[in-house]
């Protein structure tokens, strides 16, 4: 009996993917398909897969072409099931053609003209939501950029100032909003008013209770409102929060994050900060992504403490905010124009989680034991410091109505609620406000604490 394998992805089942199989099939008696995993499709850089790994197995089983269906998990995996199913001859279409020739040393390889005017990415296209950019940043350069590795993601218009909003609004299906943190809700709001799916940079809005309004509103009007945090959508970190919440170091006891920027901040005037973002506004929602998603949005009580700009009494060049839960600790250090080492630490019962500088954007964490021998290194890959995946999952939810995971509406409203406080002087204390500011507590808006 000769036996043939091949492998594909086979999102969207069409015709091409049919012929192909039919052909695979004729080559011998008994076809083998092997179906990628998420995992290694990931791996590969193919994010934009629409279906899951069962439907695909389930359209490609429903064909009735294959014999057998297994799952392609690794990389090299092809050599292992060539000798464990004792396989005659492997498969695959002309777009391969040279690159599986290695396999030559343990079957014969067979290459099959592909099948012109037909793809899953073109299906995919068919789909396609026009999104318009708003703002004037490198992270609007970035979104647009990794735009281009989404299928059916197309960038309409890019406005940078706020009275053609209308327009762009008019011309889009959905819109990315970068503007001061206290425009976000504004603009959110209006936007999903219109009828259009919203990412909006992170911090969501200032205020606690405006996420709320605005997630109902979005829900209400079937719209996707997404916080754009790109660390929430890399791999490893998404990995990092399941392998935690699992027990993998025990009870969480604390959850230590660090993210620090360069600047140059030294004579700036507070005029020339007013269009900056200030340490916690920018580095605040990432730093403290972790301590919500770990140890809930909840927290019995918090401090914040900053260390202002000398001519800005509201722009904190470092801030350390402290949060007190029932039975754990959370502590985020944010600064701009301040270094420190970029990582984040999880203690926990058992063991601790570690990821390296810049953990905001690692592929790369390692769960530590008191035994070293035990210790466990997990490596994903990481595309576009994770501004890829979170595009592919606003499309997806957006067009295909799939339920959005990774950050929850409490923890973009928990953000916003101490990015809120710190503007209110909520739970905050200035460092050096006594000398540089006599009784300045009212002027710097602080609650008193320091007089
Ligand atoms: N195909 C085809 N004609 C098309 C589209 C696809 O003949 N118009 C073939 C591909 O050449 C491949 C198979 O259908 O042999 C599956 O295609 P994909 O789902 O795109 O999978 P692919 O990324 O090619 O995976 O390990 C995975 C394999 O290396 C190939």
């Amino acid at each position: 009996m000769k036996k043939v394998i091949t492998y594909g992805t086979f999102d969207l089942l069409h015709y091409g993917h049919i012929r192909l199989l039919e052909r695979a099939k004729a080559l011998g008696d008994y076809l083998i398909v092997g179906i990628t995993s998420e995992d290694f499709d990931k791996a590969r850089g193919k994010i934009n897969v629409t279906e899951s790994l069962a439907e695909r197995m389930e359209a490609v089983k429903a064909l009735g072409i294959a014999d057998e269906l297994l799952v392609e998990e690794y990389e090299g995996q092809k050599i292992d099931d060539i000798r464990r199913y004792g396989i005659d001859i492997f498969a695959i279409g002309s777009d391969w053609r040279g690159k599986f020739d290695y396999l030559r040393d343990y079957c014969e390889v067979v290459y099959l003209d592909r099948t012109e005017g037909i793809s899953s990415s073109d299906i995919r296209s068919r789909d396609r939501l026009v999104l318009g950019l708003v703002g004037a940043s490198t992270n609007v350069d970035k979104i647009a950029r990794e735009a281009g590795f989404v299928n059916g993601l197309e960038i309409g218009r890019s406005i940078t100032d706020e009275r053609d909003y209308d327009e762009l609004l008019r011309d889009s299906d959905a819109v990315y909003i970068y503007a001061r943190p206290e425009r976000h809700y504004d603009l959110v709001k209006k936007a999903l008013e219109s009828g259009r799916h919203v990412l909006c940079e992170t911090p969501l809005s200032m205020k606690k209770a405006d996420c709320a309004e605005l997630f109902a509103l979005a829900e209400e009007s079937g719209l996707v409102l997404m916080e754009a945090i790109k660390t929430a959508f890399s791999t490893a970190y998404a990995r990092l929060v399941l392998l935690l919440k699992s027990g993998k170091i025990g009870e969480i006891v604390s959850v230590d994050s660090a993210c620090t920027s360069m600047e140059e901040f030294e004579g700036a005037e507070e005029k020339d900060l007013s269009d900056k973002w200030n340490s916690i506004s920018d580095w605040g929602p990432i730093g403290m992504l972790p301590v919500f998603q770990l140890l809930g949005p909840d927290y019995i009580e918090k401090r914040i403490t900053s260390r202002m700009h000398p001519s800005a009494p509201r722009f904190d060049l470092f801030s350390r905010i402290d949060f007190t839960y029932e039975n754990a600790v959370g502590s985020v250090r944010v600064g701009k124009g301040v270094k420190t080492e970029g990582e984040l630490v999880v203690t926990g019962t058992k063991g601790y989680a570690y990821v390296p500088a810049p953990w905001w954007k690692t592929d790369f964490f390692e769960i530590r034991y008191e035994n070293p021998a035990e210790n466990q290194r997990y490596f994903y890959q990481l595309e576009g410091e994770g501004i890829r995946n979170m595009l592919a999952d606003f499309l997806k939810a957006a067009v295909h109505k799939s339920p959005q995971t990774r950050v929850e509406p409490q923890v973009t409203a928990a953000i916003a609620g101490v990015i809120g406080d710190f503007c209110a002087g909520k739970d905050l204390r200035i460092l050096g406000s006594r000398r540089n500011h006599a009784g300045g507590n009212e002027e710097n808006g602080t609650s008193g604490e320091n007089s």
